[in-house]
């Protein structure tokens, strides 16, 4: 028999032995694996468009969409550097194609839209369907569809672009794949699904796939302008979101997409909101106004085009500081994930 030698727990060297043996002492970590509240790594950010604008302009002089396969700019978030999150399951980038350039045909696991910026004149293909952009238009990519970007137009277009490769990389699914072709060959006609699907309460019967993501390849501006004048200031909408209104997967009624739900959101002139936290992540998009957001007493002046972070249980109000004009907001957030799973909290400050 071989005596078992004795730790000893007065120094460190006990800890390091674990250590080399894979185990980890749970009394040395609990008050870090469980935290009475989340101690959100991801910080509030503010991304000033204007600011950036030039820089994509720069890297479309001097950057070829070859040798990119896609230009973006990541907006990371200094507290998840390692992971290249916008904020926790999320990510956001701003991305320009020129006339004349083709972004080669991929796929990959990780969800994605895109919120149409400036520019028109390009089309994304995603399955076979050439979805065409204008500005304030929502395009989906589901998961594992193949797509690619041309622009026909005329000057730079740009868009924003949501994925969930953060959530989809933490849970080791990520698979990425090239097509063998730099475009596809359109197989339907041309934005095809947001024909048949946008009314939402008439969906076509006879297709028969109820898939998790949405079938619509665009949900134009137009229907979405269309929305906001028919409600005009008949309601008051949310304390918080004001005319908030959500892009729904016509099959199941819910969020667009399994892991990120989409709304639009009008605050009218002097709209000041109540304050409220979730546990949802959330990122958004200024289409256009100015106005100011309060996260956990940060003060955030925002105006058109610009991105903003609200992080997990962060306290959050938002305030159209125009007496004149509406402002308009483009939000995404983690919140199908966080329900799913149970985790989702939310208080009303008052
Ligand atoms: C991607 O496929 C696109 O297709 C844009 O335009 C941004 C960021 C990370 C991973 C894949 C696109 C992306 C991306």
């Amino acid at each position: 028999m071989t005596a078992t030698p004795k730790p000893d727990a007065s120094t460190d060297t006990v800890y390091d032995e674990l250590d080399a043996l894979h185990v980890g002492a749970l009394w040395r970590h609990l008050s870090n694996l469980f935290p009475a509240q989340p101690p959100a790594r991801a910080l509030p950010v503010h991304w000033d468009y204007a600011k950036l604008r030039p820089y994509m302009l720069r890297f479309a002089d001097s950057l070829s969409i070859e040798e990119a396969q896609r230009r973006v700019l990541m907006l990371i978030n200094p507290g998840m550097r390692d992971t290249s999150a916008t904020v926790t399951g999320l990510y956001a980038g701003i991305q320009i194609i020129l006339p004349g350039e083709q972004a080669q045909a991929h796929r990959h696991s990780a969800n994605a839209f895109r919120y149409i910026i400036e520019g028109s004149g390009a089309y994304t293909t995603v399955a076979g369907e050439r979805v065409h952009m204008s500005p304030g238009d929502l395009l989906l990519t589901p998961g594992w569809q193949w797509h690619d970007h041309y622009h026909e137009g005329e000057g730079p277009m740009m868009w924003l672009d949501g994925l969930d490769f953060p959530l989809v990389n933490s849970l080791d699914t990520a698979f990425f794949e090239l097509h063998d072709q730099t475009a596809q060959k359109p197989a339907v006609p041309d934005d095809l699904s947001s024909l048949q699907f946008i009314h939402g309460r008439l969906n076509p019967s006879w297709i028969g796939e109820r898939s998790a993501s949405s079938p619509i390849g665009k949900y134009p501006w137009a229907e979405t302008e269309r929305a906001f004048e028919a409600i005009a200031d008949h309601a008051t909408g949310s304390e918080i979101d004001g005319i908030s209104l959500e892009y729904t997967n016509p099959w199941t009624g819910g969020p667009v997409m399994p892991t990120m739900a989409c709304r639009i959101q009008r605050l009218v002139p002097g709209f000041r909101g109540a304050a409220r936290r979730h546990t949802a992540a959330t990122i958004l998009h200024v289409v256009r106004g100015q106005g100011t957001t309060v996260v956990n007493d940060q003060e955030f002046h925002w105006g058109d085009k610009d991105v903003l972070v609200v992080p997990s249980w962060a306290t959050y109000r938002h305030v159209n500081t125009s007496r004149t004009d509406d402002a308009v907001l483009f939000a995404y957030s983690n919140e199908p994930v966080v329900k799913a799973l149970g985790l989702y909290r939310e208080e009303l400050m008052r």
